[in-house]
């Protein structure tokens, strides 16, 4: 009883509602970490991938700014937990906030959702808060792809034994947009959450907004009060990172797919003998056979143009066209007297302008 006094003043404390802002921020910015599976290592790539990145050893790291305190970091790490909600194997993200422990959450992907089942966090005043879900909260489901699909879900909350909460969200896709992150600019899938806590005296309603993309999960997390991007990543156990290219073809594999839907350990994804990169590079379709067609009217295909080496949308540039030699760049440096040329411009990147002048002029007075 004494513990259920103290949960429920904590509740109604503005500090505790903030806290509880906090846990479900910390919930929406993880989840797109859970969603993956090993399903993208052991089957065809589809046309459009539904799965958000979620395995065990995944790990996201954001740049995020919050009012009030600044910019921060947050690293989130995912383990695999069989014991926590035994017999259901769930997920488990770590996440560090600049670099200090911030909070778990258990997923667990059902079919064609994923469900929050719990999260836990250290606090100072009441030590380890754990607060587990009856059923499962849906959470996100796929494929995320309808603009406009809206789902809404609900379920009892216990903390720490303590039942007596509802838990609601409210989930809208509301468009696809261009997010520009350090290393890349990606478009992904706008989404709106409304979350909602009542029960035990606590009223509390959360809209926030996170951007995802299909295999990776949220680039980027807004609310009223602070912003998340990603700036770096590992899926797969580590084996992919922003900039990991595993076929050679000239595109990355978070790419290969999330953008292109090609396959990351293929360099020639639809077997048409033109590279995934170069097909890229000039427009053609990765994932369909276009080597016989011309794309840009000049009379040969676009195998023969990738054959010749010449550019397939260039109906000036073709296999045999005369092209004109380019001047030759001078790739020798002309020598002076006593090699005082070769001495001076290689010397020109490590002494100052100022030294070479004194050089000259010392020369000049000989
Ligand atoms: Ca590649
Ligand atoms: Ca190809
Ligand atoms: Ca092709
Ligand atoms: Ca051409």
């Amino acid at each position: 009883m004494e513990l259920i006094l103290k949960l429920i003043t904590a509740v109604r404390h503005k500090k505790a509602v903030s806290k509880l802002r906090g846990i479900l921020k910390v919930c929406s910015v993880v989840f797109s970490c859970l969603l993956l599976s090993s399903w993208f290592y052991t089957q065809a790539f589809a046309a459009d991938p539904d799965f958000f990145g979620q395995e065990a050893g995944n790990e996201f790291n954001y740049q995020g700014w919050e009012y009030g305190y600044g910019s921060y970091t947050l690293k989130e790490t995912v383990y695999l937990d069989t014991s926590t909600f035994a017999p259901t194997t769930t997920y488990k993200t770590v996440s560090k906030f600049d670099g200090e422990y911030d909070g778990e959450l258990w997923f667990e992907k059902g079919s064609g959702v994923l469900k929050l089942r719990g999260l836990r966090l250290w606090d100072e005043e009441d030590g380890w808060l754990t607060f587990k879900f009856s059923s499962g909260l849906p959470w996100a489901w796929y494929p995320v792809k309808q603009i406009g699909y809206n789902e809404s879900n609900s379920t009892t909350m216990t903390v720490n034994q303590i039942s007596g909460f509802n838990v609601s969200i409210d989930v809208t896709v509301l468009l696809k947009e261009s997010v520009a992150l350090g290393f890349d600019t990606l478009e992904a899938y706008k989404m709106k959450y409304i979350l909602t806590m009542s029960g035990n005296g606590l009223y509390e309603q959360v809209t926030l907004y996170q951007w995802q993309v299909s295999y990776i999960g949220t680039i980027k997390y807004t609310d009223d009060e602070c912003e998340e991007t990603l700036t770096s990543f590992n899926i797969g156990g580590g084996t992919i990172t922003q900039n990991t290219d595993t076929d050679g073809d000239g595109l990355k594999d978070y790419r290969e797919l999330a953008v292109y839907t090609t396959n990351r350990e293929s360099s020639d994804t639809d077997g048409d003998n033109m590279p995934d990169g170069w097909e890229v590079t000039y427009g053609l379709d990765p994932t369909a056979n276009d080597a016989s067609s011309d794309k840009d009217n000049d009379g040969y295909s676009n195998l023969q143009e990738y054959q010749s080496g010449t550019d397939p949308t260039d109906p000036e540039d073709y296999p045999g066209a005369f092209t004109p030699t380019p001047t030759p760049t001078p790739t020798t440096i002309p020598t002076v007297e006593n090699g005082f040329g070769i001495g001076l411009i290689a010397s020109i990147s490590v002494i100052s302008m100022l030294t070479i002048s004194v050089w000259i002029s010392k020369r000049r007075r000989k």
